[in-house]
């Protein structure tokens, strides 16, 4: 039975799983969710309680969270060439590590402040929002230390890492930009986003680009009407 993503084209979250299986080129079918209808909802939220996408289903089997997903992917259904998580205890050590402080310090941070936009006026919380920001330029500065001498988030391989990274930073940097402090932070993340998952992935977010909130903080060339 084919492996079905449940997944919105515009959630960074989604994005990682996405450009995970592209990498590994395993075949799916994907199911876009629209949580904002009441029904689609509760269907999704009989699936998995947290309402929380993506989730992968195999046949009978749910499977939550990026994180596990690929570890699944790669465990289950990746073929030996295609391996986001090495079998080496020391290296995957450091892919997961990488992975989690890029879900933490700049995956969720982002999300907060894009979804601090998303609420009127009178729900907003500057406090919360400064804090993230303040998270991220954190964030930015431990990247930049962590990637000298290295191609990829976690060393040569493009790794499970990266395919946090890759999103994370994309809606970040519209948030708060890299500056000339970054320049390691700078390179890989062109690196990143001309990988042929991760390009293939942002070509098909285009489309929705038009209802991110911050979308005139987004660069031209990741826009829909770029050549
Ligand atoms: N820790 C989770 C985070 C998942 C998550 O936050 N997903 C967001 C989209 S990026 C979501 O489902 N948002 C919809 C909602 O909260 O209603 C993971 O890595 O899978």
């Amino acid at each position: 039975m084919a492996l079905t993503l449940y997944f919105h084209p515009l959630s960074s979250c989604c994005h990682k799983v996405l450009i995970a299986l592209y990498e590994m080129q395993i075949p799916f079918e994907g199911r876009l969710l629209n949580l904002g209808d009441e029904k689609e909802r509760s269907d999704f939220v009989a699936l998995w309680p947290t309402g929380k996408m993506p989730l992968l289903q195999d046949g009978d089997r749910v499977v939550p969270e990026t994180t596990i997903i690929i570890e699944y992917l790669t465990l289950h259904h990746a073929s030996r060439n295609y391996r986001l998580v090495p079998s080496d205890p020391d290296a995957g050590l450091e892919v997961r590590l990488l992975d989690r402080l890029l879900d933490l310090y700049v995956m969720t941070p982002m999300q907060a402040i894009v979804g601090d936009r998303l609420r009127t006026e009178a729900d907003r919380d500057p406090i919360g929002v400064a804090k993230a920001r303040s998270t991220l330029a954190m964030a930015y500065d431990m990247l930049e230390q962590r990637l000298a001498g290295r191609t990829w988030a976690a060393g040569e391989h493009f790794s499970m890492a990266d395919c946090a990274a890759a999103p994370a930073l994309f809606y970040a940097t519209t948030l708060v930009p890299l500056t000339q402090a970054h320049p390691l932070l700078a390179a890989y993340f062109e690196r990143l986003v001309t990988h042929p998952a991760v390009a293939r992935t942002l070509e098909e977010t285009k489309p929705y680009l038009q209802f991110y909130p911050y979308k005139e903080a987004m660069p031209r060339r990741f826009m829909p009407q770029a050549a």
